[in-house]
């Protein structure tokens, strides 16, 4: 038993190294900020699972003055409990390692390119900090790992009325280059396009990176088709449906 935990420590390591070696295999390009952008993707499409089981309606993306960025939805948390086979948190777990949860079992949740459901620990991985804080069962838990690997075990630190999961991580600049800082437009224009295909999903970015904050507020609760309704507006419409 004591053995095995020590073998699954040594492959979460592992895999943490084989991402911070080749990023490019798992996340795309760390040198012209696709794989930086990646990471967003990587994290935010977390909690838009959790809005597709029902969870979540709102998720808030945060871009921090110290290159970090958050991202918080209200929906279940991450689970806290002991994961059996590892003798660690099931948190740890979906955290630092690679795959975790199941996802590559299944090939049919393979799509665009493979690169989706690599999973938030292939971004932990390239982090120079990962901060993970749980509500869930009116308590707080919160964990935090750098370059991937935790620092601490997962810890009560507080209590709550809510439920939900925040993910804060900053990208760790020896592994991306040219592309160092997190782009709003892209990042505005792809989580809009995310909330109008996911019906009823409110998505709020702010960036607190200049002394004005900025925020921008996407919403679609008809979805795709009050899109294009959005996107016609004055304009001649040749087919009404
Ligand atoms: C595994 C199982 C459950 C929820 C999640 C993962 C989960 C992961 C993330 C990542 C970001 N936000 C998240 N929210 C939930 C289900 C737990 C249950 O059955 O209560």
């Amino acid at each position: 038993m004591s053995d095995d935990y020590g073998a699954d420590s040594i492959q979460v390591l592992e895999g943490l190294e084989a991402v911070r070696k080749r990023p490019g295999m798992y996340l795309g390009d760390p040198h012209d900020g696709s794989a930086l952008h990646h990471c967003i993707w990587e994290v935010v499409d977390n909690s838009v699972d959790e809005h597709l089981a029902g969870h979540t309606n709102l998720i808030e993306v945060v871009l921090n003055k110290d290159g970090s960025l958050n991202i918080r939805d209200y929906g279940r948390g991450i689970p806290v409990d002991k994961h059996e086979e590892f003798g660690i948190s099931a948190t740890e777990v979906i955290m630092t390692k690679l795959h975790a949860g199941g996802k590559f079992d299944n090939s049919s949740y393979k799509v665009s390119g493979g690169l989706h459901g690599v999973g938030v620990s292939a971004v932990n991985a390239v982090s120079k900090w990962m901060e993970v804080t749980i509500h869930r069962d009116k308590k707080v838990y919160h964990q935090r790992y750098e370059a991937g690997v935790p620092t601490s075990p997962l810890s009560e630190t507080g209590v709550c009325d809510d439920t939900g999961t925040m993910i804060a991580f900053k990208p760790d600049l020896g592994i991306f280059t040219n592309v160092i800082e997190f782009e709003f437009e892209q990042i505005d224009n792809r989580l809009k396009e995310t909330s109008f295909l996911n019906a009823g999903l409110k998505i709020v970015i702010t960036d607190n990176r200049s002394d004005d904050p900025h925020v921008s507020k996407h919403h679609y609760e008809g979805g795709l088709s009050e899109y294009v309704s959005q996107m016609n507006s004055g304009r001649e419409i040749l087919h009404s449906e």
